[in-house]
């Protein structure tokens, strides 16, 4: 073993004795596995001191895209802000497994503050009428023969709000989301794909946190 494979252990050692602290679902060995993949990712250890803000929205998307087969670009954005908590436009080490346990093992109350964050573009707490459509017309095919598409789509969001808007202002507060999420829990994803398909997760699980039997 060199000396900088012993630094770099003791280095990963450390990064996971802080992070596993801080985060839910995952042992001490599984955020080893997910720091060694951070870097790998990265393309480049994370050595402190040195400047490595994270991975950038393009890097971000394109692991979506790749690891958990993400194909909606809008949705990719909002699933980008929500992962960068403290927004300075880069996903780092910690914010990435945060996210992950989330995405990979998160309850369902979770989850719906996940989602409802996603979907939440301007971050004001509420889903509107606007933020609905486009939404919805960003993940709906519409057929070119319609006259005008959008029509059916501003029926949606009406139809939408019948169902979920519990406070009858025109928009979704979190409150109404999650009520109408726990009575039906297909609402969780009713604006978009944000949470990863069960065998993309099987897979990561696989590939990524189970890396340590072999070694
Ligand atoms: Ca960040
Ligand atoms: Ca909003």
């Amino acid at each position: 073993m060199s000396e900088m494979t012993a630094l770099s252990r003791k280095l990963i050692q450390t990064q996971a004795d802080t992070i596993s602290k801080q985060v839910e679902h995952f042992s001490k060995t599984e955020v080893k596995c997910l720091i060694r993949h951070y870097n790998q990712l990265l393309g480049q250890p994370a050595v402190p001191g040195r400047a490595v803000n994270g991975l950038d929205r393009g890097k971000f998307r394109s692991i979506l895209h790749n690891i958990f087969r993400m194909t909606d670009d809008m949705i990719m954005d909002g699933v980008f802000k929500t992962f960068d908590k403290d927004n300075d436009g880069y996903v780092s080490m910690k914010e990435w497994i945060q996210g992950l346990s989330v995405f990979l093992r998160g309850t369902l109350d979770e989850k719906i503050k996940y989602c409802f964050h996603v979907y939440d573009f301007n971050g004001d707490n509420y889903i509107s009428r606007e933020e609905m459509f486009r939404m919805l017309k960003n993940s709906l095919i519409t057929k070119p023969t319609e006259e005008d598409p959008d029509e059916g789509i501003k029926d949606l969001v009406e139809i939408t709000l019948k169902m979920m808007d519990h406070d009858h202002d025109g928009r979704l507060s979190f409150a109404d989301f999650e009520k109408a999420v726990r009575e039906e829990n297909l609402l969780l994803e009713a604006f978009g794909n944000c949470l990863p398909d069960a065998t993309s997760v099987e897979t990561f699980e696989q590939d990524v946190l189970q890396e340590q039997l072999e070694q």
